[in-house]
């Protein structure tokens, strides 16, 4: 009897311990910190995001958007946010369509510092709905983003919002898709 009270505790004094130690790690960020977002690629005007210029931008606010993981876990609930559509920023430096007519083989990566990078399609950013809700996000609940680097990226439309949310963020590049050699 004494000898399993004293092998719980130890049990419990381990777990507790591990428990300890996942936790540092999972708080451990991924990313390190950009304090800029560099705008290039097919553009014709590349340009640099710095967390003062921002403001010199189109910024809009928004309320009550929560990030949900796949899941369907809600790692984030923001009260409100600051930012800047990921749309008007590609219309300011000018997206370079040299053939129009291949105007849906155009896609702009949001890269971050861990290489957590996600695409958007140029079509849907331009003539789709999550042109009017994908954001280059700089504040949220009226303070600058810290835990997460100076910037995110997240479509708050999409139907789980957590997958393309982009933390660490320091590039914005628009490409044309390679296709493969066919016919
Ligand atoms: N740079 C970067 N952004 C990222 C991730 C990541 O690992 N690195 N994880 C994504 C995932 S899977 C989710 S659900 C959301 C919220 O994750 P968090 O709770 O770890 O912040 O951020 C996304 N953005
Ligand atoms: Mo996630």
């Amino acid at each position: 009897m004494k000898n399993s009270t004293k092998g719980g505790k130890t049990l419990s004094r381990l777990l507790f311990v591990l428990s300890f130690f996942s936790a540092v790690a999972q708080a451990k960020p991924s990313g390190t910190l950009s304090e800029t977002v560099r705008v290039s690629g097919l553009v014709e005007k590349p340009f640099t995001i710095s967390t003062t210029s921002v403001g010199t931008m189109n910024v809009a606010e928004r309320e009550n958007t929560a990030i949900i993981c796949d899941s369907g876990q809600t790692r984030k609930s923001l009260k409100s946010f600051r930012g800047v559509l990921l749309r008007d920023i590609l219309d300011s430096a000018k997206v370079v369509l040299s053939n129009p007519g291949q105007r849906g083989e155009y896609y702009v990566l949001v890269r971050s510092t861990d290489n957590y990078n996600v695409l958007f399609s140029y079509n849907e950013l331009t003539y789709g709905t999550a042109g009017e809700s994908t954001w280059l996000v700089f504040e949220e609940n009226g303070k600058p983003i810290d835990d997460d680097g100076r910037f995110v990226v997240f479509c708050a439309s999409d139907r789980a919002t957590g997958p393309r949310h982009v933390k660490w963020v320091n590039g914005i590049e628009v490409s044309k898709i390679i296709l493969p050699v066919s016919n």
